[in-house]
C-alpha cells in the first residue's frame, strides 16, 4: 500500500466530528430477521419493534457507545438474499427514528448504492461497507454522500466465503486489496482521511487466518487510516475458546482491548465494534486509567 499522511486521530462525519484519540465503541444494531451474533435477542422477528429499538440504542448510548451501526443486511454465511426495497424498509425509518431521537454518530452497515444515499439523507453519518464499495455504483454513491467510509475486506460472498478459504499471505492479500479499494476511492475525489480499513475478521477467512491478521494490526495501523475492528462473539472466539454464540462476552472483551493495545501501541487509531458495549467500554476505561 502506498504511504499517505492523514489525521487519523479525528473522523470528519458530516456535522460531526469523532474524536479518535482513544478508541471508540461502535455498538452493534441488527436489523434482521436472522442476525447470527444477537443470539436473537433483540431483532429476531421480521417486524421490528421501534419501541425496543429505541430502548436498546438508548442503553448502547448510555454505556458509552461513540457510533450506533445499523444493518439490515445479514452477512451469515448462508443467509439469505435481501433486496434493495426490504433492506430500505429495514433500516431507512429505524434510522430516521434515531437521527430524531439521539444525538449520536451513526454508521450505516450496507453494500447497496440506493441504501447509501437514502441513508445519508436520513443523517447517517458513516458507511460500512463488508464489500468494500465493491457492488455496481457503490462507489460513486458512497463519493456523491461526502461521508467518510469503512472499506473491509472479504473473500467471496457470504454464501460461500467459508467454504475452504485460501490464502498464500493472508496480511498481505488483505493490504493489497484494501490499497487497490482505497485507491479507487482517491481517484474519485474521495479525502484519505474519510477512509477506515477493517481486516474483515471471519470474512472467508479460517482461525489462522483470522490470528495472522489480529497479529498483522499493527502493521496495518501503520498505513494512516482508523482501523475498524469487528471480532465481537465471532466464531474464531468460539473456536478459541469452545464456546457457543452466547458464551463469548469475556473472550470478546479481551481480544478488542488487545486489539486496542496493539493499534494504539503502533501509533494507530481504531473503532471496536462490539455487541456488549457496557463490558467493552469498561474495559477499556481500565487501560486507559492505567496509563495515566
Ligand atoms: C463486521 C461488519 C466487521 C465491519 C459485520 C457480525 C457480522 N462491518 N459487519 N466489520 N461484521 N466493518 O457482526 O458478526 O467485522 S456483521
Amino acid at each position: 500500500m502506498n504511504k499517505i499522511k492523514t489525521s487519523q486521530k479525528r473522523l470528519q462525519c458530516g456535522s460531526k466530528i469523532l474524536n479518535l484519540s482513544k478508541p471508540a465503541v461502535m455498538g452493534v444494531l441488527n436489523i434482521t430477521p436472522d442476525s447470527f451474533s444477537d443470539g436473537g435477542n433483540v431483532f429476531s422477528q421480521a417486524q421490528v419493534d421501534p419501541v425496543k429499538v429505541l430502548t436498546t440504542v438508548s442503553k448502547m448510548i448510555d454505556d458509552g457507545a461513540d457510533i450506533i451501526d445499523l444493518g439490515g443486511e445479514s452477512t451469515r454465511p448462508g443467509a439469505k438474499p435481501v433486496s434493495v426495497q426490504q433492506e430500505l424498509d429495514r433500516v431507512i425509518p429505524v434510522l430516521n427514528s434515531l437521527t430524531a431521537n439521539f444525538d449520536s454518530v451513526f454508521s450505516i452497515d450496507t453494500s447497496t448504492p440506493e441504501v447509501m444515499k437514502e441513508a445519508a439523507s436520513a443523517g447517517a453519518h458513516i458507511i460500512n461497507d463488508v464489500r468494500a464499495l465493491g457492488r455496481e455504483g457503490a462507489l460513486d454513491a458512497a463519493v456523491e454522500t461526502g461521508l467518510p467510509v469503512c472499506l473491509m475486506h472479504m473473500q467471496n460472498q457470504p454464501k460461500n466465503m467459508q467454504d475452504n478459504p485460501e490464502y498464500r499471505d493472508v496480511l498481505a492479500e488483505v493490504l493489497e486489496f484494501l490499497g487497490e479499494r482505497r485507491q479507487q476511492c482517491l481517484n474519485l475525489g474521495m479525502q484519505a482521511d474519510q477512509i477506515l480499513l477493517d481486516p474483515g475478521f471471519g470474512f472467508g477467512k479460517t482461525l489462522a487466518h483470522n490470528l495472522s491478521l489480529f497479529n498483522g494490526l499493527s502493521t496495518m495501523a501503520k498505513e494512516s487510516h482508523p482501523i475498524l475492528v469487528g471480532l465481537s462473539r465471532k466464531s474464531m472466539i468460539g473456536q478459541i475458546l469452545d464456546a457457543d454464540v452466547n458464551d463469548r462476552l469475556i473472550g470478546s472483551v479481551t481480544m478488542a482491548l488487545l486489539a486496542a493495545q496493539a493499534i494504539y501501541g503502533a501509533g494507530g487509531s481504531a473503532i471496536l465494534r462490539v455487541h456488549d458495549v457496557k463490558e467493552t467500554k469498561q474495559a477499556l476505561n481500565i487501560w486507559q486509567a492505567t496509563k495515566k
